[in-house]
């Protein structure tokens, strides 16, 4: 009796019309583990495999791929059954434990007991039954914009719903805006985060003129439950269920529906195995899910961008999954998506990484984004991105519930951001890179190109601004066309070292404005004004630096030049503006679901070194741009990162500075090299990272070393660098007369050595003389 009783009762309530509670789960995880395993070899990778079927971020390494399913050395988070757990240790997995009981922590995390359903709030997850009210009832209240929307049916039969938002009218010509959640049923912070974005439209279209205009030009489809069946099983039988429910040969469930798209279908990075957590399905398009979403994306012309949100690793993607190739429009993704994380860093300081899901995550075949981007829709080149949301493996894809709020919040404003560019009336973009650096007393130029998008450029409609770094207002310039869609504004001179900072505003028929950096004012255009360049290196090709020396102990993570890939320790570009690619980066290769510790330096120093740079006879200013970061792993900020100078080659060294502030993102540091040694011709640099204290993270980057020199003046003889000679400068001629004790040329007078020679003389005078303006 007791037993029929049992399996009468869920059923009774489903005849009820209640939902079946959470808390009556049958997989309840109890001691189950997630663990973090460090793999090395494929011995390992397969006991591990042998251990667990479940890797919350799947595969790794998938530059590296070696090892079959697209993996290869580094770090694994996976759940462990408890009488699996000896069996880590056993295999000489090394491992650090993420959650130490898993099914405690879903108890944890079920809502009270009698906890009022119905209703949709950001303090807590929702099933299914929850989010169809909310979706609904929004539409009902704000049926003026606002329609509920089905994008097909679920294998099981449910619908997928969502709403559709735009304001009155005829929408087909404006672009549409697809965004989903729950394309994997256990990510539940994907579907709020959607939500949140369509209630903060209806809620402000009527207050805020941002709302209103994105509302009224944008036509946007919000779907926060992609796959209804595997959402509702994740709610009643399994949490931590990730496919769509299909029932598959030889009696297991489940098509990944994120390898079951058509675009590189069946390739590597997505498994043939129905039992597989990332099973592609029997053909492309095989599930109801996947094929709802393509003819709803086909039938739908004006679509031009598409996210598909996943939890978790903090990671914002393009195109594309199958390979290492960029896609043709990268720079437009790269613009765009870091415009959109530095907004997102901006609310609550959590910092997501970027690039492509090759080079950011791991091999994937078959998913959304490079079929929604990539295949069959000619011409459209929809922008298609995927995020993975909160955390970095903390709780995985159990991200307790206060949390949503704060996810909700500061994902908003990267979907405003994407739809602001998609309903921008211009677009802008750079032709020529600009400068970096110009003399004083010199004029330099931007230019941009300026395309019609929703609608015309105004005639004078382009306006340059600038500014000398630190003052709070811009002078405006007008930028002449060019007669070939590019616009040019001229900056005229500046100070010594008054870097400018500027951005462009273009401004359409209907006199509304877009902008380069496209979020400007917050990212601005820089350039520096100092004088003679002495030296400069954008590290984009082999210039004969040393990147580790003899005697380096470093085991890995050794300095190179290179693209760097982007983890939460590694840029994920270098620093050079425009078209540069490459830095100095300590190992710039990136593990799986930016994973911190592959590839850091470990157990000891590695040395960057630069070339003999001939300084005799100047007074250099170097500046370099640098990245560090040391606030991760075990045993954070232990270490640090002198910066060295030597003017003998390289037998003695001098320290300038040692860096140990975590920037996590580029930062200059400028020093005036006499400060240290006496410029000579046999000046050099260098830069040790180290690890010297274990289970800390190092990783850093340089880029971009400019050596000028620091009595500005763009004219020999200009020693206060006003830009002429005059007699304020032949007055100080006198103390530089014949040089220090010793030879050579005394620290401040390299401007008035004309002859270059090795000291200032009288033929030195009398060139100064002919130069004088009284
Ligand atoms: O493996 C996945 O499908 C995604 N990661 S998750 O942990 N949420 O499962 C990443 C997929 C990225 N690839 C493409 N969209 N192509
Ligand atoms: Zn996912």
């Amino acid at each position: 009796m007791r037993s029929r009783l049992a399996t009468w009762l869920p059923a009774a309530l489903v005849a009820l019309g209640l939902a079946l509670p959470a808390w009556a789960q049958r997989e309840t995880y109890n001691g189950h583990q997630t663990v973090r395993v460090l793999v090395e070899t494929e011995a390992q990778w397969q006991a591990l495999r042998g251990l667990t079927d479940d890797i919350w971020s799947p595969d790794n390494l998938s530059t590296d791929a070696v090892w079959g399913e697209s993996v290869g050395p580094g770090s694994v988070d996976a759940r462990i059954q408890p009488h699996n757990l000896a069996g880590l240790a056993g295999w000489g997995l090394s491992y650090e434990v993420l959650i130490p009981d898993v099914g405690a922590l879903i108890a944890s995390q079920q809502p009270p007991a009698g906890a009022l359903r119905g209703t949709f709030d950001y303090t807590q997850y929702h099933p299914l039954s929850d989010i169809d009210a909310k979706i609904t009832a929004l539409a009902q209240a704000n049926s003026n914009i606002a329609q509920v929307v089905t994008v097909g049916m679920s294998l099981e039969n449910r619908p997928i719903r969502g709403l559709r938002i735009t304001g009155p009218g005829d929408a087909t010509n404006r672009p549409g805006f697809l965004f989903h959640g729950g394309q994997h049923a256990r990510e539940w912070i994907n579907v709020p985060v959607p939500m949140y974005a369509a209630e903060w439209l209806l809620n402000n279209y009527g207050s805020d003129p941002l709302a209103a205009r994105l509302v009224n030009e944008v036509e946007w489809f919000i779907i926060p439950v992609m796959n209804p069946d595997g959402y509702s099983f994740s709610w009643t039988d399994q949490r931590l269920w990730r496919k769509n429910r299909r029932p598959n040969a030889g009696g297991s469930f489940g098509v990944d529906l994120n390898r079951n798209w058509g675009f590189a279908w069946g390739e590597a990075g997505a498994s043939s195995s129905p039992s597989s957590e990332t099973y592609r399905g029997t053909a492309a398009f095989s599930e109801p899910e996947t094929q709802a979403m393509r003819d709803f994306i086909i039938a739908r012309p004006n679509i031009a961008a598409y996210i598909d949100y996943h939890s978790y690793s903090q990671l914002v993607m393009w195109p594309f999954g199958p390979t290492a190739t960029p896609p043709e429009h990268e720079a437009t993704f790269s613009t765009v998506v870091n415009a959109a994380v530095a907004r997102m860093r901006a609310v609550h300081d959590f910092r997501h990484v970027t690039g492509t899901v090759f080079d950011t995550i791991y091999q994937t075949s078959g998913g959304s984004i490079d079929w929604v981007y990539g295949a069959n829709l000619p011409g459209r080149n929809i922008f298609a991105i995927t995020f993975e949301l909160r955390d970095k493996g903390q709780t995985g894809f159990l991200l307790p519930a206060d949390q949503i709020l704060a996810t909700c919040e500061e994902n908003l404003p990267a979907i405003l951001l994407i739809a602001e560019w998609l309903a921008a009336d211009l677009r802008i973009d750079t032709t020529v890179d600009p400068p970096v650096h110009v003399g004083v007393g010199e004029t330099f130029a931007v230019t941009v190109s300026v395309v019609d998008h929703a609608d015309t450029v105004a005639d004078d409609g382009v306006t340059l601004l600038h500014r000398v770094a630190g003052e709070t207002t811009f002078a405006e310039t007008p930028m002449i066309a060019n007669g070939d869609g590019t616009y040019t504004g001229i900056i005229a001179p500046s100070g010594c070292r008054q870097d400018v900072e500027w951005y462009v505003r273009a401004s359409s028929d209907a006199g509304r404005e877009t902008y380069f950096p496209l979020d400007a004012p917050a990212a601005l255009g820089e350039v520096r004004v100092g004088s003679d360049v002495l030296y400069y290196d954008n590290v984009e090709v082999d210039t004969g630096w040393n990147t580790g020396v003899t005697g380096d102990s470093a085991t890995q993570g050794r300095w190179e030049r290179s693209d760097p890939i982007g983890t939460h320790a590694q840029p994920s570009d270098d620093r050079t503006p425009g078209a540069g690619r490459s830095c100095f980066v300590t190992d710039g290769r990136a593990s799986f679901s930016g994973g911190v510790g592959a590839y850091d330096v470990d157990s000891g120093t590695t040395t960057l070194r630069s070339p003999v740079i001939n300084l005799a006879g100047t007074d250099p200013m170097i500046s370099l741009w640098y990245w560090y970061s040391n606030d991760q792993g075990s045993a954070p900020n232990a270490d640090d990162m002198p910066v060295q100078v030597s003017n003998d080659g390289g037998s003695n060294w001098t320290t300038v500075t040692a860096i140990s502030t975590n920037t996590l993102r580029w930062e200059r540091l400028e020093f005036r090299l006499a400060d240290f040694v006496a410029p000579t011709s046999q000046v050099r640099l260098r830069l040790l990272a180290r690890d010297l204290n274990t289970g800390s993270i190092v990783e850093a980057a340089v880029d971009d070393i400019l050596i000028e020199s620091a009595v500005c003046g763009p004219i020999d003889g200009d020693a206060n660098g006003d830009g002429l000679i005059t007699p304020v400068d032949v007055n100080s001629f006198a103390a530089c007369m014949n040089g220090p004790a010793g030879g050579g040329v005394a620290a401040g007078c390299g401007v008035f050595n004309f002859d270059l020679d090795t000291d200032v003389d009288l033929l030195d005078w009398a060139a100064l003389q002919r130069g004088v303006v009284p």
